[in-house]
């Protein structure tokens, strides 16, 4: 599981943006998105540097990874 850290997101439409942009960059991920510790964890087989490009080009910023 992979859980990183997001910075921008503020609301249920950024929430459904950023699991829709996994989502496509990670077919058959789990993706699940915690709006108010700004956490994006992902369960599943794609690297890390894919999911990082798809939520940066969905206009967030990934500002580290989460413990
Ligand atoms: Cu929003």
């Amino acid at each position: 599981m992979l859980k990183l850290k997001v910075a921008g997101m503020s609301c249920g439409g950024c929430v459904s943006s950023v699991t829709q942009a996994v989502s496509a960059a990670a077919p058959g991920a789990k993706v699940s998105v915690d709006l108010k510790s700004g956490e994006v964890a992902v369960d599943g087989t794609v690297s890390k540097q894919a999911i990082v490009s798809a939520i940066e080009d969905a206009g967030y910023d990934v500002v580290g990874e989460a413990a």
